[in-house]
């Protein structure tokens, strides 16, 4: 009976752990130290991008065959978490180089692959996802940005919000409407677009409740012409490429959840140990206990989940869909109570910028929200039930 059973699913493998250690090991030497400060001056990670580049760990999910990593969905899912734990911006490094990129990977051409993954892959460029635009959130296929076939070029014109890393990254994958008769059903394109495009410009950074060290901008497209094999596979299947791409990408923001949500929990652990109220440690009353004991019980069960949808991102499974958006929105949500319940434990003292959980908790709020509202995972997987 035992035999049918691969036990081995349900312990990560050694490799991953080993992967885990050194990930920690660099987080906290080396970005730890700077996560206030990038958070208080709303700054770009820059140490991070340095020791992320300098441990090959900012792109971790390109293949070996462009020079990259070649980790799988579950290591990937570990670099995102570990960096996360210590500075939630610097963790949308690797993720959004994964989100940016994985429509080339998924239906680009060997050569397009070859001429943007491999200067992804040596931490010479970074990639960004521009899907969403000011009208066009939830409803993604509302989208009005055109793309318009002129000789061997397409031109582009439109706007696009929300876009993480805008103006850090070079390249960015960009969705068009080709078709308005079609649009999500065939009338929707991707492209690469370079940042020194002509054309091509951003908006101001977006002043935000949290991931401040990230920038968020608007990128304009003015008359942006793109020869036509930057298009990303053919024409009319932009849409299936960018929602395939959440479907997978969704898990990294799971990890990014779980990697917040570790960092306020440990962080908070600690601190009930030293505080002492009524002459004993606070972490002695069985009331803050049962918070903790919460906290780790939702923090296991969203790592689960998220681990599994992981094996099926690597398997391409059939239910990917689901477990995608269900990862994603179960983590996300246990992100938010925990590192709430974190500034709890702290008291007044969690509710000051002296202190790391306030910091945690504005940036698990951007987990329930992007890559699609924790209320479109509800509909994804509704519409996707196992
Ligand atoms: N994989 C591949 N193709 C998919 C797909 C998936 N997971 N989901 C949809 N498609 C394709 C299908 O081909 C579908 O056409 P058919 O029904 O003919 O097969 C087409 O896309 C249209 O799909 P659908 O009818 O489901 O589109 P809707 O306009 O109803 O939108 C939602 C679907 C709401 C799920 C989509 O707009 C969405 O994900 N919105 C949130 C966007 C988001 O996450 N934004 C964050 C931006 S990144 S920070």
């Amino acid at each position: 009976m035992a035999g049918a059973v691969d036990f081995d699913l349900y312990r990560p493998a050694e490799e991953h752990e080993l992967l885990r250690d050194s990930v920690r090991a660099l987080a906290e030497a080396k970005i730890a130290p700077h996560a206030a400060d990038v958070d208080e001056r709303a700054r770009f990670p820059q140490e991070a991008l340095d020791a992320l580049v300098g441990n090959d760990l900012h792109a971790v999910h390109v293949p070996e065959a462009f020079g990259g990593a070649g980790a799988d969905a579950l290591a990937t899912v570990i670099v995102i978490e570990e960096v996360a734990r210590v500075c939630a911006s610097a963790s949308l490094i690797p993720a959004v180089n994964k989100l940016g990129s994985l429509p080339l990977m998924l239906s680009g051409s060997p050569e397009l692959q070859e001429r943007y993954l491999t200067p992804l892959a040596a931490g010479r460029a970074m990639f960004s996802y521009c899907l969403s635009e000011p009208d066009a959130g939830s409803d993604a296929g509302g989208m009005k940005t055109r793309a318009v076939r002129d000789g061997d070029d397409y031109v582009l014109n439109g706007v696009k919000r929300w876009i993480t890393n805008a103006g850090v990254s070079d390249y960015y994958t960009v969705m068009a409407v080709t078709d308005p008769e079609k649009r999500t059903r065939g009338g929707i394109s991707a492209f690469v677009v370079e940042k020194d495009d002509a054309g091509v410009s951003f908006g101001a950074p977006e002043k935000k409740l949290g991931i401040k060290g990230s920038p968020t901008r608007e990128v304009y497209l003015d008359n942006v012409r793109v020869p036509a094999d930057r298009m990303i596979g053919a024409e009319g299947t932009g849409f299936a490429t960018a929602m395939r791409t959440l479907d997978h990408t969704r898990i990294t923001i799971a990890a990014q959840a779980l990697g917040i949500a570790q960092g306020a929990l440990d962080y908070a652990q600690g601190y009930v140990r030293e505080r002492k109220q009524f002459g004993k440690p606070v972490g002695d009353f069985q009331g803050v206990q049962f918070m903790l004991a919460d906290m780790a019980m939702k923090l296991a069960a969203a790592r689960q989940l998220t681990y599994a949808a992981a094996a099926r991102s690597q398997r391409e499974d059939a239910d990917l869909t689901f477990y995608g958006a269900a990862a994603k929105c179960f983590a996300s949500d246990a992100a938010m109570e925990i590192t709430t319940d974190a500034v709890q434990l702290l008291g007044g003292y969690g509710f000051t910028r002296d202190y790391p959980v306030e910091r945690m908790m504005r940036d698990a709020k951007i987990t329930q929200i992007y890559e699609g509202t924790n209320q479109i995972q509800r509909i994804v997987m509704a519409r996707n039930l196992p």
